[in-house]
């Protein structure tokens, strides 16, 4: 008996600008006009600009630790422009701050989560977006359940959940696909292939050649696309958005991109990356090329990146106002609203802030004794 192909399989890769700002026009037909481009470029910078303040607030002991979302704008928000705004939801990680920002989250929320109040991860009326989703995986199993629930009711709404290649090893991303293309919901499942989870390289992290091949395990639609290139991520996910939204189920976009900055700023990458290989990266900042696109059509000249560098640079002033001007939570709160009554344990610990069992000082946590 013959053997035959029981199944074949292949990722397309799609790029649409190039590293040098040389745009294919047969492929970006209907995708951006020149008026989104030049707003989304604008906000980019703003993006950077923010993102750069955090890590300096960090440096100077105003924000715990921070992710740098620097090198993975393009991702963010060419994705995110390819969702509705108060219709479609986004699950995030933490890398994706400019699609969240873009969707209504708050800016400053991002500040005040990393500064360690939990009002910051507060949705606001008429957003949809979930927090930030920091235990790495989780989140995809509740872009699926919800998926699951817009088919169920039968609204026109779909997910897309972001998470890093590293993600992708978690018995939680295999959990999430499986039931999503079991039950072919409207997720849309977006790979943030940085190439790095936090010191393990990707070739060390996975023996796939690609990402995105792992949805074929799952009979999704899957494509690979330059993550830097605004015009590919556009594409890719609107498709894959408008698929899901009419009934055609899940979709797995794996983005390959960079990051350009450390893991956190707890971290220091110097001390496991090539320098040869960032400076690589840096040459393919989507900032750089879509500048370079836009100056060559005569969108854009020193005087408008000018302005946009102010305007960028005043809003993160207000963000870090808006995120240090808010009157800050009690220490009291964590027993105040965790439990409907406290055992004599915790009311001694609520005044003393201190527990028996480690034998802590108040002082030890940077508190003062009572
Ligand atoms: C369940 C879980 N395991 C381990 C960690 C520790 N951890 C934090 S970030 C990270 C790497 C994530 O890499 P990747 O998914 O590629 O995302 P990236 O940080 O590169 O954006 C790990 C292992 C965690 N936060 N959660
Ligand atoms: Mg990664």
């Amino acid at each position: 008996m013959p053997i035959r192909t029981a199944y074949e399989g292949k990722v397309e890769f799609l790029q649409i600008l190039d590293e040098n700002g040389v745009l294919d026009e047969s492929l970006a037909k209907g995708t951006l006009s020149d008026d989104d481009v030049v707003e989304l470029y604008t906000y980019m910078v703003k993006c950077r600009a923010v993102d750069e303040t955090a890590f300096k607030l960090q440096r100077a002991k105003r924000m715990g630790t921070y992710p740098q979302n620097k090198g993975q704008e393009a991702a963010a928000i060419g994705s995110g422009f390819a969702a509705r705004r108060g219709v479609d939801w986004l699950v995030p990680c933490y890398r994706e701050n400019a699609a969240l920002w873009m969707h209504g989250q708050p800016m400053h929320y991002v500040f005040m989560y990393w500064m360690g109040d939990e009002r910051g991860s507060q949705i606001p009326e008429g957003v949809c977006t979930l927090p930030l989703c920091v235990p790495i995986g989780t989140q995809m199993l509740h872009a699926t359940g919800m998926a699951w629930a817009f088919k169920m009711r039968k609204e026109p709404r779909v997910c897309i959940t972001y998470f890093g290649d590293g993600a992708t090893s978690e018995g939680d991303f295999h959990e999430a696909m499986n039931f999503a293309s079991a039950f072919q919901v409207p997720c849309v499942f977006f790979c943030q292939n940085n190439q790095w989870a936090i010191s393990v390289p990707r070739e060390q992290q996975m023996n796939s050649a690609t990402v995105a091949q792992k949805a074929l395990a799952y009979d999704m639609p899957t494509t690979q696309v330059d993550g830097n290139d605004l015009f590919a991520v556009y594409k890719a996910t609107r498709d894959a958005v408008e698929r899901a939204r009419s009934g055609g189920g899940p979709a797995f976009i794996e983005a390959v991109t960079y990051r350009l900055a450390d893991h956190t700023t707890a971290d220091d990458a110097r001390r496991y990356r090539d320098a040869q290989e960032v400076d690589a990266w840096m040459g393919k900042d989507p900032l750089i090329r879509l500048r370079k696109y836009l100056t060559a059509k005569g969108l854009w000249d020193d005087a408008k990146q000018a302005a946009a560098d102010e305007v960028a640079k005043q809003t993160a002033s207000e963000v870090v106002r808006s995120a240090e001007g808010i009157t800050p939570p009690v220490a009291t709160d964590m027993f105040d609203y965790t439990f409907e009554s406290i055992t004599p344990e915790l009311e001694t610990q609520r005044a003393t802030m201190r527990t028996h069992s480690l034998g802590q000082r108040p002082q030890q946590a940077g508190l003062a004794a009572h």
